[in-house]
């Protein structure tokens, strides 16, 4: 678990560096719209409120647990440098190892109403271990009116990587009935829970069974709709080509860690990712950002 409280970071009424659950240190971010919280452990968002919505608009677990080596199940796990199983090693845990390494605090600022707080991971022994490519990662977090987020990598070694991701976003819904997804036109999609079969969907996606899909819209905006909290989650993406669609739905919910069992009925996942097709691969000292904003209509 990370050490770092330097209250350096600290800017009066923006930015607070706390001890959150089970001690384990975030950052609160905070202006006039509204508030959001940023765990050190996998530089996860785990908090994002407007004051002009009474309704929180990521969905946490209640039986999330902070805890060394585990994912905090809710808000923004980061999932880097795989999406899914690892490419080659089923040992490995799913969706790699950036959601439960203890990132550093690099700087904050404020620039008018928007907060910025930047986190820093770069590649060590334990990482090598798992995946040998030198990297450095940055995520920052930026509230204003909207929360934007946006995962700098960089290719520190010497060779070509190739890797995959997302920003494995969970969001709060009424019921999960009321929620649709326009991902702005029919889009082919790989189906997890048909043998990742390709298909074309039709808009917009409703949630009558387990969802699982990879998705490739058309454009890069997404429109959680609402009816229950009458309002429409906007998600931009950026470096991302591809969208992962998730709902548990009952059967699975039972078997996931976490995650209670009617815990499908008021959530779920819109990720912007780099994933199947849409892998990346990094010559030596390239960088690419994978990001998303939130916002609320
Ligand atoms: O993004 C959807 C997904 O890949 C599902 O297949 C499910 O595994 C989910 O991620 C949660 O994974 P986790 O490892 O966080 O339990």
């Amino acid at each position: 678990m990370s050490q770092q409280h330097n209250s350096e970071f600290n800017i009066p009424g923006h930015v607070q560096l706390n001890e959150g659950e089970n001690r384990f240190p975030n950052v609160v971010l905070t202006n006039k719209h509204g508030a959001a919280e940023v765990y050190l452990h996998g530089a996860q968002v785990t908090e994002f409120r407007l004051n002009a919505h009474a309704e929180p608009i990521l969905w946490m677990s209640p039986e999330a647990v902070f805890a060394e080596a585990t994912a905090i199940r809710g808000g923004v796990p980061i999932c880097w440098p795989w999406f899914g199983p690892h490419p080659t090693d089923d040992t490995q845990s799913m969706h790699g190892f950036a959601r439960t390494s203890d990132w550093t605090v690099l700087e904050t600022a404020v620039d008018d109403d928007r907060v910025n707080v930047t986190f820093a991971l770069h590649s060590d022994e334990s990482t090598l271990a798992v995946w040998p490519h030198e990297f450095e990662l940055r995520f920052t977090v930026s509230l204003s009116d909207r929360l934007s987020m946006r995962l700098d990598v960089q290719n520190k070694s010497a060779d070509p990587v190739t890797m995959s991701g997302a920003l494995h976003t969970y969001f709060n819904v009424s019921q999960i009935q009321n929620a649709t997804i326009d991902l702005g036109g029919p889009a082919e999609y790989l189906d997890k829970v048909d043998d990742m079969s390709r298909k074309t969907g039709s808009e917009p996606v409703v949630f009558d069974q387990e969802v699982d899909r990879i998705y490739f819209p058309p454009g890069n905006n997404a429109k959680v709709r609402d009816t229950g909290f009458d309002r429409t989650i906007n998600v931009t993406s950026e470096g991302s080509r591809s969208t992962v669609v998730w709902n548990p739905w009952i059967d699975k919910s039972r078997s996931l860690g976490n995650f209670p069992d009617d815990g499908y009925k008021t959530m779920l996942c819109v990720e912007a990712a780099n994933a199947a097709d849409d892998v990346r691969t990094l010559q030596p000292g390239e960088k690419h950002t994978l990001g998303q904003t939130i916002s609320l209509s």
